[in-house]
C-alpha cells in the first residue's frame, strides 16, 4: 500500500511542470511591446496549459515581482514538480538566491526569455541560471515559453537532466 502510494505520488510529480515568471512579466502585452511582444501573461499561461495537456503534463504557472516569493515557490517544487521552466526576468542577471534555490531542488531547469538577451545591453548577457540549466530558449517572444515547455517534456521523457 505504502509503495503504491509512493508510486502514485511519483507519477503525479513526473507529469507536473512548474513555469515561473519573474519581475515585470505581469506587464507583458503592454510593457515595451517592441521588445516583449503584445501577448499578455494570462494568454501565455493559457497557451502553456493547453500545450501541457497536448503533451501529457500538468502545467502550473507562478509570477512574482518578489525574489523571496520566487525562491519560496522554487523550494516548494521539490517533490511536487518534475521540471521547472523559468523566465526570471531581471533576476536572471542578479539573483544568487534563485540560482541556489534551483540547485537545491535538483530538478531539470529550462531557462527562457522573450527577447534575445544577447542582442541587448551587456548586463543582460550574463545569466546566473544558464550554466545550471539544461538549456536556454531566447528571442522567440511568447513562443520561447512553448518551446521551453516542449524541451522540458523532452528532457523528462528521456529521463535526462
Ligand atoms: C525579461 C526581463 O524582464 C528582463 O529583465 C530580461 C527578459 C529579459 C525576457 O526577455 O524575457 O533581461
Amino acid at each position: 500500500m505504502a509503495v503504491q502510494g509512493r508510486r502514485k505520488r511519483t507519477a503525479r510529480r513526473s507529469r507536473r511542470v512548474l513555469v515561473l515568471h519573474g519581475p515585470n512579466l505581469n506587464l507583458i502585452g503592454t510593457r515595451e511591446p517592441a521588445i516583449y511582444g503584445r501577448t499578455t501573461l494570462a494568454r501565455v499561461d493559457a497557451q502553456l496549459r493547453e500545450l501541457g495537456t497536448e503533451l501529457g503534463v500538468t502545467v502550473e504557472t507562478f509570477q512574482s515581482n518578489s525574489e523571496g516569493a520566487l525562491v519560496d515557490r522554487i523550494q516548494a517544487a521539490r517533490g511536487t514538480a518534475a521540471a521547472i521552466v523559468i523566465n526570471a526576468g531581471a533576476y536572471t542577471h542578479t539573483s544568487v538566491a534563485m540560482r541556489d534555490a534551483l540547485l537545491a531542488v535538483e530538478l531539470p531547469v529550462v531557462e527562457v526569455h522573450l527577447s534575445n538577451t544577447y542582442k541587448r545591453e551587456a548586463f543582460r548577457h550574463r545569466s546566473l541560471i544558464a550554466d545550471i540549466a539544461v538549456g536556454q530558449v531566447v528571442g522567440f517572444g511568447a513562443e520561447s515559453y512553448l518551446l521551453g515547455l516542449r524541451a522540458a517534456v523532452g528532457v523528462l521523457a528521456r529521463g535526462a537532466s
